[in-house]
């Protein structure tokens, strides 16, 4: 584990990358150092964004987040939430959450709290304190859940430690941080957790999606003005940590859409010709001259797709809000027998990784005896003496009931679709008079891949979504 400078730099997804304050120098001045020299010295002035969050910059994240205009933080939180159950599905029994930039991990007890199966939770995040902070608060609110905390950079090289040994692995990363990267960054990152995570392992990653051009630069210019506080927190930092003068009224905020690269750029510019002192050098900046600060990248489910692939990974499910639209990506590792990807086409039928169950994924399917009904506004929707019982490695087992013995007439097919690698293309259901709780509460596999051929023509029921699914034992008897 790397020994924390005092002056260090992270991100985390409550509180943006952040800065544990210390009057030593450290490395991490350097680097910062470093960085504003080179990036002021270029033609094009350029500083990387996660130097934004020291401190105040990471208040000032926060406070963003708030902002009735800036939607990401809102729409994931209320996207989580609104498929924990789902998602949790996803999640084998004794399985290990790691969560790269955890800071406070305010989202993962969405996911710990619908999977309760997670027998482990590795969080990474450079600042130790927030890492001690959260790590404490998650181990009282959740005792049975082992939180072993990794203090590392996780942009860099990380060992997962021992009680991530032999489990299998969730990755975590909301928030669109992904969206900061540079395209080469993003690959990079995804490969090494690819790498980190190993096989048979999710990684469950948020992203914005492209939109309308007004709602996203609305995001990043919100009325009360507190986006261009945050944008010029960098020059404030500057002149806290490196002895600048930067007259932050000499500059103005700039958020653009850039609609040929897919992403919101934010710029401060300068208002006339200055001469600026920083870090022991001096830098001209011109009138309207712009210093460029951040990008924030947009994603299709096809761009994201593609980019996953790129990096070793193939999209098996994704979540996608109403508008404003974000989605949560559930990847799973391509293996050597997935079929062989075409750049921009990743999500067609003929490039979707297609797996066989095995020992490493076993899934059983037997026909259970017992008299299964569902319930739903306590009226029952589906009564059968033959449903099948599906049980997928260490998942929860799930009855699959034959349409003959549900009443159709009662479900409403949904535009919501998901894809399993082991058993296909999933389609969805809600059920009308079971209210906003029954939405997407039902799925079938119409076309089901060989391994699972029994379910065609069955569906099954998300528990939370109906009143019961009761499994009658005693009713066979009788
Ligand atoms: C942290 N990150 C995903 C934010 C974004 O939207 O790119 C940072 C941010 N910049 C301005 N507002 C928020």
């Amino acid at each position: 584990m790397q020994t924390l400078g005092s002056n260090a730099s992270s991100f985390n997804q409550a509180e943006g990358w952040k800065r544990t304050v210390s009057s030593e120098p450290t490395a991490a001045d350097s680097d910062f150092a470093v960085a504003v020299v080179a990036g002021l010295s270029t033609r094009e002035k350029t500083l990387p964004p996660k130097y934004f969050y020291d401190a105040a910059g990471s208040e000032l994240f926060e406070a963003i987040g708030r902002t009735p205009e800036y939607y990401p933080t809102r729409v994931e939180t209320a996207l989580l939430q609104q498929f924990a159950s789902e998602i949790a599905t996803g999640i084998a029994e004794g399985a290990v959450l790691v969560e790269f930039g955890s800071g406070a991990s305010d989202k993962t007890r969405v996911i710990l709290d619908a999977a309760p199966q997670i027998a482990a939770y590795v969080p990474i995040d450079i600042s130790e304190h927030a890492l001690a902070k959260a790590a404490a608060v998650l181990s009282r609110d959740y005792p049975k859940l082992l939180v072993a905390p990794v203090a590392e950079d996780f942009t860099g090289p990380i060992q997962l430690p021992a009680p991530a040994y032999g489990r299998v692995k969730v990755g975590f990363f909301p928030g669109s941080t992904i969206g900061n990267f540079t395209q080469a960054e993003a690959l990079r990152f995804l490969r090494s957790v690819r790498q980190l995570l190993g096989d048979n392992s999710v990684l469950l990653i948020g992203a914005d999606l492209v939109k309308d051009e007004a709602t996203l630069v609305a995001a990043y210019n919100d009325v009360e003005g507190i986006t261009p506080r945050f944008n010029k927190n960098l020059l404030a930092r500057i002149n806290r940590e490196l002895g600048g003068d930067f007259d932050l009224d000499a500059f103005d905020h700039l958020a653009i859409w850039n609609a040929e690269l897919n992403r919101i750029e934010m710029h401060l510019v300068s208002r006339a010709d200055q001469i600026v002192n920083a870090a022991k050098h001096t830098f001209a900046f011109k009138a309207g001259e712009r210093l460029h600060t951040e990008d924030s990248h947009k994603f299709t489910t096809e761009s994201f797709a593609d980019l996953a692939a790129r990096a070793g990974w193939s999209v098996s499910r994704e979540w996608i809000s109403a508008a404003p639209q974000f989605a949560i990506f559930s990847l799973a590792p391509q293996r050597s027998d997935s079929l062989p990807s075409t750049a921009g086409r990743t999500r067609t039928m003929e490039t979707k990784s297609i797996k066989v169950p095995g020992p490493n994924h076993p899934i059983s399917i037997e026909p259970n005896p017992a008299r299964v009904t569902v319930r739903v506004g306590g009226r029952i929707i589906a009564d059968t003496r033959s449903a099948l019982t599906l049980r997928e490695g260490g998942y929860a087992a799930v009855q699959y009931i034959p349409q003959k013995d549900v009443d159709m007439t009662l479900l409403e097919r949904t535009d919501h679709h998901t894809y399993c690698p082991y058993k296909g293309d999933c389609a969805y259901y809600s059920i009308p008079f079971g209210g906003e709780r029954s939405v997407n509460a039902v799925w079938t596999y119409e076309a089901p891949y060989a391994a699972v051929a029994a379910i065609k023509d069955h569906v099954a029921f998300y528990p939370d979504r109906v009143d019961a699914i009761e499994n009658q034992q005693e009713s066979k008897k009788a």
